[in-house]
C-alpha cells in the first residue's frame, strides 16, 4: 500500500483571521484580508486552510463564543467574501476548513437567551441547568451544583438570578455549554453543518469535541493542591456517549457526501487508545486527533503557568508513543504552534542568535513524522513570542482571567504571574501576522487590536522570503518533499538513541526506503554517535540551500540546532 487517504498527503495552515491580515484598517484582520493573501500560501505549497471561527460573535473568546452559527460577523466580512475564499481556495486547489464550536454557543445565541428566558422554556434543556446544591441557597458561596473549576478560572457555574439556578460553562461564562443528550441539539447541529457543506466547505475542525458527553449524574472533582475549584475533567472528558455522538454525526452529516472531507476532532485530554478508537476508519467517527500530550510535557502540577521547561527524552517518548499507537491503526495529527500555545520557537528553540536554525529544526522534526502536519500563521517565518510588559497588554480572556484569580484570591505576586503570562500566554500567538518591515508590520493601516510584536523590523515575511536563510523557503521544502514522497506519507516510525538528551533521531521505512531525520536540540555542536551519519542529504538547514541532493554525510559535523533529513544509500 502506497497511497492513503488524500489527507495522509496534505498539509494544513491555520489562519486565526482576527490576527492574519487586516483589508479595511479597523485594526481586526478579515476575510478579504486572506483572500489578499492566497497566493503567499498556494507558494508556500499547504493543501488545507483552518480558518478560526468567523461567525457572527460577541468576541469575548475571539469568535470561539459563536451567537449565529449561520452568519459572518461583520468584523471579518460578508458572505461574499467568504464565497470569494472559498472560490479562491478551490482555483488554487486548496480546501477550506472550518471551527466547528459545538461544545458551547455565545451567551447571546438565541437559543441560549430562550434557554435562560424561563425553566419552562422549550428550549430550556438544551443547555445545563441546574438547581444550587442542596442546603445551599442561590449565589451562596459553595452553592454552585458541582466544584468543578473553569479553563478560564473560577466556576464552571453561573447563577441566573431570575430562575434560582445556574447555568454550566466549561470555559467562560458567556460560553454556556450545550446538552448534547438531547436530540433536538444534535440534530440542530447537524443540519448547520450541512449546511455549510452544501455551501461548499471541505470538512471541520472540532473544538474539544470530546467534551460532548458528560458522565451523569454530574458529580464533584477532586481539588487540586493549591486550586481553588475541583477538576471536573473525567466526568467530560470522552464521556459515556462520545463515540456514539460522533458516529451519530458523521452518519447524518458526512455518510455518502461524494467530495473528499476532513473531520480533525480537537480533543484535549484524550489518550493514545482512545485516539485509537475515535480515528479508527472502520468505526466512522473522525479522521484524526488534535491531542495534547506533547504540550503539556514542559508544565508542573500546577498546569500551563507552571512552567519547567522541556526534557527532550519525555517528548520522544510521548511523540514514539503516538507513533506506534496509531501505525496500523488511525491517524496523527502533527502541530507545535496554534492560536492556543507560545511560539514554537521561543517555547522550545533559541528565538535570539538562533532563530533560523531553531525554527527549521522543529519544523523538519514535526513534519517528518508520520501523521498531517498543521502550520500555524507566522510559524512559517519563524515569529517569535512577544516582550509583553503589562497586564494591560493582553487581550485574552484565559490570560485576563488567570491574572485577576492569581493576584486577588490566591495571594500570588503580580510580576511572577505576569513572567508565567508572558511565557505561556495565548497572546504570544495572536499578535499581527508580520508582513513587512512598514507601519503595523503591514498588517493593517489602523491601529491594531493588539499590538505588533516589537521585532517585526527583522522578522518578517518580506525580509525571510528574500534571505537565504529563510524559514518560508524551508517549509516550502519540507512540504514539498511530504508531497512527492510515499516515505514521509506512509512509512513506518522508527524512533533511534531514545535515551540521547539533545539528539532527535528517526527513521520512516517504506518499501526498503529509508529516510533518516537528525536533529541537535542544543545551542552546542554535537558528535554524532557512530552508525547514524550515512546517506544522501536530502534537506538541511545548514549550507545554502543548492546543497540539498549534493551533500553527503555532513550530519556528523552537526552543529548547533542543525537538522538534517537523509536518505539512505
Ligand atoms: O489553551 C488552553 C487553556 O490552557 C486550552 O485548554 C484550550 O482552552 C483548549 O485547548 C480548548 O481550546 C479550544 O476551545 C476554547 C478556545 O478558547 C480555544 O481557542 C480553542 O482552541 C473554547 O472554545
Amino acid at each position: 500500500e502506497t497511497s492513503g487517504p488524500w489527507w495522509t498527503r496534505a498539509v494544513v495552515y491555520q489562519v486565526y483571521p482576527r490576527s492574519f491580515a487586516d483589508a479595511d484598517g479597523d485594526g481586526i484582520g478579515d476575510l478579504a484580508g486572506i483572500l489578499g493573501k492566497l497566493d503567499y500560501l498556494a507558494e508556500l505549497g499547504v493543501d488545507i486552510l483552518w480558518l478560526s471561527p468567523i461567525y457572527a460573535s460577541p468576541q469575548k473568546d475571539n469568535g470561539y463564543d459563536i451567537s449565529d452559527y449561520q452568519r459572518i460577523d461583520p468584523v471579518f466580512g460578508t458572505f461574499a467574501d467568504f464565497d470569494a475564499l472559498v472560490e479562491g481556495l478551490h482555483a488554487r486547489g486548496m480546501k477550506l476548513v472550518m471551527d466547528l464550536v459545538v461544545n458551547h454557543t455565545s451567551n447571546e445565541h438565541p437559543w441560549f437567551l430562550e434557554s435562560a428566558s424561563s425553566p419552562q422554556s422549550p428550549k430550556r434543556d438544551w443547555y445545563w441547568w441546574r438547581d444550587p446544591r442542596k442546603g445551599f441557597a442561590p449565589g451562596e458561596p459553595g452553592a454552585e451544583p458541582t466544584n468543578w473549576g473553569s479553563f478560564f478560572s473560577g466556576p464552571t457555574w453561573t447563577l441566573d438570578p431570575a430562575s434560582g439556578q445556574y447555568y454550566l460553562h466549561l470555559f467562560a461564562r458567556e460560553q454556556p455549554d450545550l446538552n448534547w443528550e438531547n436530540p433536538e441539539v444534535r440534530a440542530a447541529v447537524y443540519d448547520m453543518m450541512t449546511w455549510w457543506l452544501d455551501r461548499g466547505v471541505d470538512g471541520f475542525r472540532m473544538d474539544v469535541v470530546n467534551f460532548l458527553s458528560k458522565t451523569l449524574p454530574l458529580a464533584d472533582g477532586a481539588v487540586p493542591p493549591g486550586h481553588l475549584w475541583g477538576d471536573g475533567g473525567p466526568q467530560f472528558m470522552s464521556g459515556p456517549r462520545i463515540h456514539e455522538f460522533l458516529a451519530e454525526m458523521h452518519r447524518e452529516v458526512f455518510a455518502g457526501r461524494q467530495a473528499e472531507l476532513i473531520t480533525v476532532a480537537e480533543m484535549p485530554g484524550v489518550t493514545v487508545e482512545e485516539a485509537r478508537l475515535f480515528t479508527n476508519p472502520a468505526r466512522a467517527e473522525v479522521d484524526m486527533v488534535f491531542q495534547f500530550e506533547h504540550v503539556s510535557l514542559d508544565q508542573g502540577p500546577g498546569g500551563k503557568w507552571d512552567y519547567r521547561g522541556l526534557d527532550l527524552r519525555d517528548l520522544k517518548t510521548s511523540w514514539n508513543r503516538w507513533q506506534k499507537g496509531l501505525a496500523e491503526t488511525g491517524w496523527n495529527s502533527l502541530y507545535l504552534d496554534n492560536h492556543d500555545q507560545p511560539r514554537l520557537v521561543s517555547r522550545f528553540g533559541d528565538d535570539g542568535a538562533y532563530r533560523y536554525e531553531s525554527a527549521t529544526l522543529w519544523a523538519a522534526l514535526l513534519h517528518l513524522h508520520r501523521g498531517t502536519p498543521y502550520i500555524y500563521q507566522g510559524e512559517e517565518l519563524g515569529m517569535t513570542n512577544v516582550p509583553f510588559t503589562s497586564i494591560e497588554d493582553f487581550r485574552d480572556i484565559e490570560s485576563l482571567n488567570w491574572y485577576d484569580e492569581a493576584t486577588m484570591k490566591l495571594g500570588r505576586d503580580p510580576q511572577e504571574v505576569l513572567a508565567a503570562l508572558r511565557r505561556m500566554s495565548r497572546d504570544n500567538a495572536r499578535t499581527p501576522v508580520q508582513w513587512t518591515g512598514g507601519a503595523n508590520a503591514g498588517f493593517t493601516t489602523g491601529t491594531p487590536w493588539i499590538a505588533v510584536n516589537p521585532n517585526y523590523p527583522t522578522v518578517n515575511a518580506e525580509l525571510d522570503r528574500s534571505s537565504p536563510r529563510s524559514v518560508y523557503r524551508f517549509y516550502q521544502r519540507l512540504i514539498a518533499l511530504r508531497h512527492g514522497s510515499a516515505v514521509v506519507q506512509l512509512g513506518r516510525f522508527g524512533l533511534e538513541q531514545a535515551d540521547h538528551p539533545v539528539l532527535y533521531a528517526f527513521t520512516r521505512t517504506l518499501d526498503g526506503a529509508v529516510l533518516r531525520v537528525l536533529g541537535n536540540v542544543s545551542g552546542e555542536p554535537l558528535g554524532l554517535p557512530p552508525g547514524l551519519g550515512g546517506g544522501t542529504l536530502l534537506l538541511g538547514n545548514y549550507g545554502a540551500p543548492g546543497d540539498a541532493g549534493t551533500a553527503r554525510g555532513t550530519a556528523g559535523q552537526g552543529a548547533t540546532g542543525r537538522a538534517s533529513v537523509m536518505e539512505q544509500d
